[in-house]
This record gives C-alpha cells, sequence and structure tokens, in this order.
C-alpha cells in the first residue's frame, strides 16, 4: 500500500473515499465534519439520517465507520467515523478500530484510494504526535485491498507528525 502524508483540505480530494471525523449523532458538527456537510451539500446529511432512523438510533459508537455518497464533494464516498476523546480508557485501541473499519468499509464499497483526517487530533484532544503514530502504524498493518491510504492534514504540525510517523513506517509503495 502507498501511504503518503499531505498537508491540504480533505473536502478537494479526488480519492474514492473521504474519512469524516464525525461525532455519534452523525448530524455534523465543526472542524472535518463541518467542512465536509459544507462543501458536500445536504445528500450526505439526509444520508446520514436516515441511518439515524435505520441503524444507528442510539448514535454510531465509537470506533466504527459508516459510509454515505459523497454529494458535491469529488470523492465517491465519505465514511464516517468516530474517534475516541483523549481521555479515554481504550483510547488507543478505540482510534486504531476507526481506521481498521474505515478500510474495511472502503473494501465493502470497492474503494481502492482513501483520504483520511487526522481523526481526534482536533475536539477531541489527541496530540499530533500520538494520534499519528496509532493512524499510521494501524493502516500499515491492515489487511486490505485500498492501495492508496492519503493522510490529509490542515495544520503544519500536524502535517510533520504524520510525516514523521509514515517515514518511521519505512518505505511504502
Ligand atoms: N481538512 C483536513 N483536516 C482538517 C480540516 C479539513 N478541511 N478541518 C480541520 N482539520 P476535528 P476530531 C483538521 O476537530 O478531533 C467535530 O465537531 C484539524 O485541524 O475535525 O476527531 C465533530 O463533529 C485536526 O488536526 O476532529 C466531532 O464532534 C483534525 O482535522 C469532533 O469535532 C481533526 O480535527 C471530532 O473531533
Amino acid at each position: 500500500m502507498k501511504i503518503t502524508a499531505v498537508r491540504g483540505d480533505i473536502t478537494e480530494q479526488h480519492v474514492d473515499a473521504v474519512v469524516n471525523a464525525a461525532n455519534s449523532s452523525l448530524l455534523g458538527g465543526g472542524g472535518v465534519d463541518g467542512a465536509i456537510h459544507r462543501r458536500g451539500g445536504k445528500a450526505i446529511l439526509d444520508e446520514c439520517r436516515a441511518l439515524r432512523d435505520s441503524r444507528y438510533g442510539r448514535g454510531l459508537p465509537i470506533g466504527q465507520a459508516v459510509a454515505t455518497t459523497a454529494g458535491e464533494l469529488p470523492a465517491r464516498w465519505v465514511i464516517h467515523t468516530v474517534g475516541p476523546g483523549y481521555g479515554a480508557d481504550d483510547r488507543a485501541e478505540l482510534l486504531a478500530s476507526c481506521y481498521r473499519e474505515s478500510l474495511r468499509v472502503a473494501d465493502e464499497l470497492g474503494a481502492t484510494s482513501v483520504a483520511f483526517p487526522a481523526v481526534s487530533a482536533g475536539s477531541f484532544g489527541w496530540p499530533a504526535g500520538e494520534a499519528a503514530r496509532v493512524a499510521v502504524e494501524t493502516v500499515w498493518a491492515a489487511d486490505t485491498k485500498v492501495a492508496e491510504a492519503r493522510f490529509v492534514l490542515f495544520d503544519e504540525t500536524v502535517h510533520q507528525a504524520f510525516q514523521e510517523a509514515v517515514r518511521k513506517a519505512g518505505p511504502t509503495d
């Protein structure tokens, strides 16, 4: 798998699927979530509402992932996942689960290129270095057909942390 860490805006990525750092409500919020719903338009929110009505009446649990259309975004799908807050006891396992489950959903969709944000590294309070290590190690070790994982980071410090984690993971192709 080719793994890269680029600085940019996740809503502008031309990939099969972009991952959203959502919350359990699936009804939007700030950060990446706000940007995806703003740029992607109403179709995404409509599908999220339908998912709440059908499968996730109690909300999408932390560490799980579910897909919707990508509306007006250049991608084909949005994969919504809910990261753990930094205080959670089993936070590293839950964050790893976000990436593993997102890749599992990508495989179900037949998506082979996926853009990830730094899940939990914003409102949810994770230090960039720890968030990057869990993210890159998990994606690197995943059993998946996804051929390209692109981490898209908004802030330079977070970008540097992910670049460092990718470098430590060794050559990717
Ligand atoms: N593209 C890429 N990265 C971005 C973008 C963007 N357009 N916008 C922000 N980031 P966050 P979390 C970076 O807070 O910590 C929401 O309200 C940001 O700088 O989006 O998982 C949800 O509804 C940070 O490095 O996600 C939840 O309630 C990283 O993306 C909660 O926040 C993640 O920050 C989720 O918190």
